[in-house]
């Protein structure tokens, strides 16, 4: 796939965790996610939004998770304006199956994607699960992404099922931020060492990654560059690409 500029940007951001870590703080995010969108909508040429966008998700065959019905529609309006949307899964939303494609014309990808734009070469994706270590999310992974246990996930009752998946999720990394996550971590950041390792065979320009919870714009090899989106939370840091080349970027509302 190939991207023009034609004059304009493109723009990544990640983990906003919608939903978390709870109703009010999260309005009050999505209205920031939404003035955001709305500041770059005149000069987008497409908008990628890497993973984790809700902190929980889960698409019965006939239900889907109340809320963020505003930010549902600032996106669908976006792609009906004709700008392209890239929406990737992330490990807390990784149950998206085709609402969005099918409602909103917005494809959904559950891997990296590798992607010209402008004749540089991007790797895209979340990030979770890539790289060496994380052994117990990469276990975990198994189990939720597991179709048996995601049948059998379905038929509890939506109501129970999606508090206990707030709970879980509560426990999980938005609230170890923190925790000796905050800070960078050298030659143990795995999706820096990912990139390297990847860079050993293929030449990209721009490895994007959210997952981190942390930006982070880092050379790979001679000539590329590891970017970590940060997250909105509480840091509220986007990507922006155009002419100049590529940079890391806070939204002041
Ligand atoms: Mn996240």
């Amino acid at each position: 796939m190939n991207i023009q500029l034609n004059q304009k940007k493109v723009f990544f951001a990640s983990d906003f965790h919608l939903g978390a870590p709870d109703e009010k703080s999260s309005r009050q995010r999505e209205e920031k996610i939404i003035q955001w969108l709305s500041s770059i909508e005149d000069h987008a040429a497409a908008i990628f939004l890497v993973g984790d966008i809700f902190d929980f998700w889960f698409e019965y065959d006939k239900v889907i998770p109340k809320g963020f019905v505003k930010f549902i529609s600032k996106i669908s309006n976006l792609r009906d304006q004709g700008i392209p949307i890239f929406f990737f899964t992330g490990n807390h939303d990784l149950w998206m199956k085709d609402y969005f494609s099918q409602e909103l014309g917005i494809p959904v990808f559950h891997q990296p994607i590798e992607i010209t734009i402008e004749n540089k070469h991007f790797l895209i994706g979340h990030g979770d699960g890539l790289g060496p270590g994380d052994q117990t999310y990469k276990l975990l992974k198994k189990l939720f992404t597991n179709p048996f246990c995601q049948w059998l996930f379905k038929w509890l009752h939506p109501d129970i099922g999606i508090r206990i998946a707030h709970r879980w999720s509560s426990n999980s990394r938005l609230t170890n931020m923190g925790k000796n996550e905050d800070h960078f971590k050298g030659d143990d950041e795995w999706l820096w060492a990912y990139c390297k390792q990847i860079d050993q065979s293929k030449a990209f320009d721009y490895f994007i990654f959210g997952h981190r919870h942390l930006p982070l714009d880092l050379p790979v090899g001679e000539k590329s560059r590891y970017i970590n989106l940060g997250e909105w939370v509480s840091q509220f840091t986007y990507a922006v690409f155009d002419n100049e080349g590529l940079k890391l970027k806070k939204f002041e509302a």
